[in-house]
């Protein structure tokens, strides 16, 4: 057994035990209300979902099971995957062997490129992407052992064994959708020495002096891991898990989640937005440019990609962590100077406009700009990086929801007539 799987062996039947005995103290206790207005919008601020692996406080953006983000952004996905199961980082060795098993578990079977080689070649690399873990269903552990009658007590422990039998896989598939869908060449295949990132960005094909392509590719696959439970995706994967769908299903429909505009897709809007800024006016735009440009944006019914968030009300610290790379590696380049003078401008005039809550930048206000840099121009691939990352969160997410014998998700809706005779409106 993996020191993960040992380890999480240990612990969760204790926290099992907690929530067992908190429950009973305090089950009848009211934690939210929801009124009319949270209803009919999209249950913001409703507290009714339970997620142990991370929190996003809105005046303080991603903590990881208490460690907040600036204080891991040195982390590698590995160890970011180990903290989001366990709660504690790994040390070398417990690092070593989750890496070692994520190695065993890397080969794709061969069925997987038939298939996206099938797809249209104009096909969106989210659906090229998603196509290719849900056609691997039937590799899946936990529907075996489900069907051959598993106790309910395995049910994490057949998770934990589909997780890394997908989190494995997904540097390659997602390497090979860039390549074929951009015509980059033949399938690279996996560096037999190389950790999750370094291999992803190896199979991807392009240049990574002095690794710091593959740095970029650590923190891009760390920041981008998990965003507590109720953002599109995670929330639609627990959901569909929560019918015991194993994490094939779940996590590609999750992921089909983040494949929207004002989810994980608006990383592909956003170093779009930027560019065209620069088209416009012949290289990085001034200030006042951008400011203007910004108002045309908003006046022409559209919204300024990267800016706003349903949770979070300051910078997003995912977005202060690529700053802080960007600078550091690529202070020179005029995408990311247009980048930080969108963050000098844009907050500003957001500001103005009432309804917009949250006038500061998410996680994708910048990190197009710095894929941009090492030559990854295709920004419609964009969001199946942020997936091979989001895929750790949902993962993990999975594995304790099941650990823990959550129930299926099962809110209860009303129609417009109910709620009118609810608040005595007729
Ligand atoms: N530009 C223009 N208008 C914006 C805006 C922006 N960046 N952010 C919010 N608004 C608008 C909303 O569209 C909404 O308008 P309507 O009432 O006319 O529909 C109004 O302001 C109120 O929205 P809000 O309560 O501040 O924000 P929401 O929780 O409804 O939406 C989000 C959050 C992220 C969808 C929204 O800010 C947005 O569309 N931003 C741009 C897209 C984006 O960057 N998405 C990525 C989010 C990161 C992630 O994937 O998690």
């Amino acid at each position: 057994m993996s020191l993960l799987k040992e380890k999480l062996a240990q612990i969760f039947p204790a926290q099992k035990a907690e929530i067992a005995a908190f429950l009973k103290e305090h089950g009848d206790k009211q934690v939210s209300t929801v009124t009319l207005a949270q209803a009919y919008g999209g249950m913001r601020g409703v507290k009714g979902l339970v997620c142990d692996t991370s929190e996003v406080p809105p005046d303080k953006g991603l903590i990881i099971r208490g460690i907040e983000l600036k204080d891991i952004t040195d982390k590698w996905p590995e160890e970011i995957l180990w903290l989001l199961l366990t709660g504690e980082l790994p040390n070398a060795e417990e690092l070593a062997d989750l890496q070692a098993e994520l190695k065993a578990s890397q080969e794709v079977p061969e069925y997987v490129w038939n298939v996206i080689d099938a797809m249209p070649a104009d096909s969106h690399p989210m659906a090229m992407f998603n196509t290719a873990i849900l056609v691997m269903q039937k590799e899946s552990v936990f529907a075996k052992k489900y069907a051959e009658g598993m106790k309910k007590d395995m049910y994490w422990d057949a998770t934990y064994d589909d997780a890394i039998q997908i989190i494995a896989k997904l540097p390659a598939i997602g390497a090979y959708v860039y390549r074929k869908r951009f015509g980059k060449g033949a399938r690279i295949e996996s560096d037999a020495t190389a950790d999750w990132s370094k291999n992803y960005v190896h199979m991807l094909g392009l240049p990574d002096e002095n690794e710091s392509f593959t740095k970029l590719m650590r923190l891009y696959l760390n920041l981008h891991s998990d965003h507590e439970g109720g953002n599109v995706s995670a929330y639609s994967a627990s959901t569909i898990s929560s019918a015991l769908s194993d994490l094939y299903y779940s996590l590609s429909g999750g992921l089909n989640g983040l494949a929207g505009p004002l989810h994980g897709l608006a990383n592909q809007e956003c170093l779009g937005w930027v560019l065209e800024t620069m088209e416009k006016f012949g290289g990085a735009p001034t200030h006042d440019e951008l400011r203007d440009y910004a108002w045309k944006t908003l006046e022409s019914g559209k919204v300024v990609p990267g800016y706003g968030h349903a949770v979070l009300r300051i910078t997003d610290p995912r977005f202060d962590a690529f700053l802080a790379f960007g600078k550091e590696h690529m202070s020179e380049d005029p995408v990311f100077q247009t980048v930080q003078r969108v963050f000098e401008t844009v907050p500003d005039v957001l500001k103005q406009v009432q309804k917009i809550k949250d006038p500061w930048p998410n996680v994708d206000a910048g990190s197009g700009a710095l894929l941009y840099h090492y030559g990854l121009k295709e920004f419609s691939y964009y969001t199946v990086l942020f997936s091979i990352s989001r895929a750790l969160g949902i993962a993990a997410q999975s594995i304790v929801a099941r650990a823990m014998g959550y129930p299926i998700t099962r809110p209860k809706s009303l129609p417009l007539g109910a709620y009118k005779k609810l608040v005595g409106a007729e």
